[in-house]
């Protein structure tokens, strides 16, 4: 990828990251990586992982994660395509290192709503610069299950495992503004992993809602492999480079195979 492909995000877009915990940021990715994904995502659907099929298994809500270790397409969007340069100048550091890819299909009719959470209490990772890119493959509203964020919600710098009702998920919080997007095909959105985000399930009767999250580390964040994390599970997925996670050390860098360094490119 030349400098000339690497998106150039505003600095009001970069404000908007930092001040909400979040930014929708419009057209950033060609048709053909569109395409490239739709296809993987079938190939998913047909070949899940035992994650999929075991304990992420909900319905037609379908999800799956460390998709790039097995398949091509998937690894050449995280390896090649613009997105660790994105995530880079959001979260402004040095080096950008990719965490996973998480699928979350949701099929027309799936009722399951996407509990009110945070995501760093599940990652093996400790630091603030690390966030979530998620990137829409169909048209997106509230309806067909539109991710919802609490505005400014990762300042309160509080884990905030999964809430059926908003209610129990900011007990104390006195006032809050909810931040939602209709999102076209290629639209992504960028958010921090202590911003607090749900969404309703899919109520559409014929709109897939197809959108594939990776996951990224900048500079400041270490390894903190706490037991509550996927590597309590992360082994089972039978993996190759889930062996080079023993090298890792808690509260040093997290630089191995599992955890590659994708900014800038080596
Ligand atoms: O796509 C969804 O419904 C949930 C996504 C999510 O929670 C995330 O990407 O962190």
């Amino acid at each position: 990828m030349s400098s000339a492909e690497i998106p150039k995000i505003t600095n009001q877009e970069i404000k908007a990251f930092e001040q909400d915990g979040v930014v929708c940021l419009r057209g950033l990715f060609k048709d053909v990586w569109l395409e490239r994904l739709r296809s993987a995502i079938d190939w998913n659907i047909a070949n899940p992982s035992s994650m999929a099929t075991g304990s992420f298994q909900r319905g037609n809500f379908h999800l799956d994660v460390f998709m790039w270790t097995r398949n091509a397409d998937f690894r050449a969007f995280a390896f090649e395509s613009p997105v660790a340069a994105i995530v880079a100048q959001i979260l402004k550091t040095e080096k950008i290192h990719f965490l996973f890819d998480h699928l979350l299909v949701k099929e027309p009719g799936s009722i399951k709503p996407t509990p009110w959470h945070n995501d760093q209490p599940y990652w093996p990772v400790q630091g603030w610069n690390i966030c979530s890119l998620w990137l829409a493959l169909d048209p997106v509203t509230k309806e067909t299950g539109g991710l919802q964020y609490i505005k400014g919600s990762h300042q309160w710098r509080k884990s905030i495992r999964e809430k059926n009702n908003l209610v129990e998920a900011v007990a104390d919080s006195k006032s809050l503004e909810l931040l939602s997007w209709d999102m076209a095909p290629g639209d992504c959105l960028v958010h921090h992993a202590l911003t607090v985000h749900g969404a309703s399930g899919n109520a559409s009767t014929s709109t897939r809602r197809r959108a594939l999250a990776t996951r990224w580390v900048g500079d400041d964040v270490t390894y903190d492999p706490r037991p509550e994390t996927f590597i309590s599970y992360i082994k089972k997925l039978g993996i190759k480079e889930v062996n080079s996670i023993n090298s890792l050390h808690a509260g040093a860098s997290i630089d191995c195979d599992l955890f590659p360094q994708l900014w800038p490119r080596t």
